[in-house]
């Protein structure tokens, strides 16, 4: 009977006790500038593929004069579903083209201008390049974006005020047309801060707010490209190297496009607590140039997992260009090279060894009985399951203790960004076989997704302490990998 009456006890305690965490918890409220839905899912996209095409890949050049005769754009086998195909096989989850670049080509019969595929002798005229990238990204499941340069070498008008109206209706024009799926999504618009001369010899003074409004209304889902977004940044250089600091967050009150940008430093690390919330994107091409070259080799592997370790691995997406050579598909060299790129990535991101680790935190939010915040979580792959501490706490430690020693020289590490990035510095500790602890790897922000690069390292338990943080952190994924490639 008394036995009866206590297990009774406990299941009502029990069930107290997991009310009471139910309703006082809550998550941690967001800090700062935060990623909207549109930023949280392109970041996860993590690398997409740039392509560079026009008249440039037929004249050799890397910037055209925008005199060039419609006609030299003639790509014998135009295939963007080959483009697709290697996108989709190295795991890329969308395409960028180049719509219209500086020298004012456009690849679609846009009736702003008459510098165009229409006036071409490519396919009499008829032929047209989004057109087919969209059907050919639908297809494949795949997402769209275009480059549409402000810049124009051939626009009449450029230098004047008649030019931003122009622009505004080739906006119109090619956001209403084209993207992927069924309602003609795209999922980044590309805004290059370059302002030259047009034919007139005049710069033009652009409207920003004009541009950026088109594409909020047009395509609401567009991340906005461009040296200081809105949607996201250029990370300041074209190495594909994001900060090892690298803030998503950046005050843009005051700066524009082009010379009106931050200084590079700032791209490229972000600032801390910035008023925006403005992650970067590192464009770098697989060929030394933007456009084809047939004299022009792709990067190597090794290479290619430098760009990525520097970019995705410090909180930035990677738009690699893989530029259409004069047939109008990619050079087989280069996508050859994509795949063994692809295959490196899969064979070191393969196995976590922190799998099935046991992980313990200094603190965790609503105290030990509530599960939801639990450190556990830092082991689970679903996105939303995460570490966060009480409100109060800004430097907690997360320990991982494994069964067996494990051998790693990679450590991911991830932040719940929809509620804001707010780790600031952090060290990493390792235990010794003699059971002393000492410090593997320091570094400051992690963001998104962080991945340290260490020496070959055995271990049977981690210590990652959190030194800064702006508010109480959180983490949704520390993993251990071992990269035998690079
Ligand atoms: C730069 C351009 O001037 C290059 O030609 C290229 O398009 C690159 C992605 O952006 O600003």
């Amino acid at each position: 009977m008394i036995k009866k009456r206590n297990s009774h006890l406990i299941v009502t305690l029990l069930t107290l006790s997991m009310l009471s965490c139910k309703t006082e918890v809550a998550p941690p409220e967001p800090y700062g500038a935060c990623p909207t839905p549109q930023q949280v899912e392109w970041q996860q996209m993590e690398m997409n593929m740039f392509c560079h095409f026009g008249p440039n890949t037929f004249s050799g050049k890397e910037w055209g004069d925008g005199d060039e005769a419609e006609d030299l754009f003639c790509p014998t086998e135009l295939d963007c579903r080959q483009w697709a195909a290697v996108a989709k096989g190295c795991k890329m989850g969308g395409i960028i083209v180049t719509a219209k670049h500086h020298d004012g080509f456009c690849l679609w019969p846009n009736p702003q201008s008459i510098h165009t595929v229409a006036q071409s002798r490519w396919r009499d005229g008829k032929g047209d390049v989004l057109a087919e990238l969209s059907e050919a990204c639908t297809e494949a499941g795949l997402k769209m974006g275009l480059y549409i340069s402000p810049w124009d070498r051939n626009a009449p008008t450029y230098g004047s005020d008649a030019y931003n109206e122009t622009f505004r209706l080739t906006l119109e024009d090619a956001l209403s047309r084209y993207g992927a799926g069924d309602v003609k999504e795209l999922f980044e618009q590309w805004f290059d801060g370059a302002n030259g001369e047009g034919p007139n010899g005049k710069k033009q003074d652009y409207d920003w707010p004009l541009f950026n409004s088109t594409v909020a209304r047009l395509q609401p889902k567009a991340v906005v490209f461009s040296d200081v977004g809105p949607g996201c940044r250029w990370v300041g250089n074209e190495n594909g190297e994001a900060g090892e600091t690298c803030w998503s967050t950046l005050n843009t009150e005051g700066h524009y496009p082009g010379s009106g940008s931050p200084a590079i430093e700032r791209l490229n690390h972000g600032d801390r607590n910035g008023s925006r919330w403005v992650p970067a994107e590192s464009d770098v091409s697989i060929r030394p140039g933007w456009f084809y070259h047939s004299n022009e080799q792709p990067k190597t592997v090794r290479q290619l997992l430098e760009i990525y370790y520097n970019s995705v691995g410090r909180n930035s997406l990677l738009l690699l260009n893989v530029p259409p050579d004069r047939r109008g598909k990619i050079a087989a060299d280069d996508s050859i090279r994509l795949m063994e790129m692809r295959r490196a990535l899969d064979s070191i991101f393969a196995c976590d060894v922190a799998q099935g680790a046991t992980v313990e935190s200094t603190n965790q939010r609503g105290g030990r009985r509530c599960s939801t915040y639990t450190a556990k979580n830092v082991t689970e792959e679903a996105y939303d399951k995460y570490w966060a501490c009480d409100d109060s706490v800004r430097t907690p430690t997360l320990t991982l203790t494994f069964k067996e020693p494990v051998t790693f020289n990679r450590i991911m590490l991830q932040e719940y960004i929809p509620i804001g990035q707010r780790i600031a510095a952090f060290h990493i500790e390792q235990k010794g076989s003699d059971g002393e602890w000492t410090t593997l790897v320091a570094a400051t922000t992690i963001g998104y997704k962080r991945i340290l690069l260490t020496p070959t390292t055995t271990t049977t338990a981690l210590r990652i302490v959190i030194d800064e943080a702006d508010a109480c952190p959180t983490l949704n994924r520390v993993a251990l990998f071992m990269d035998k490639i690079f």
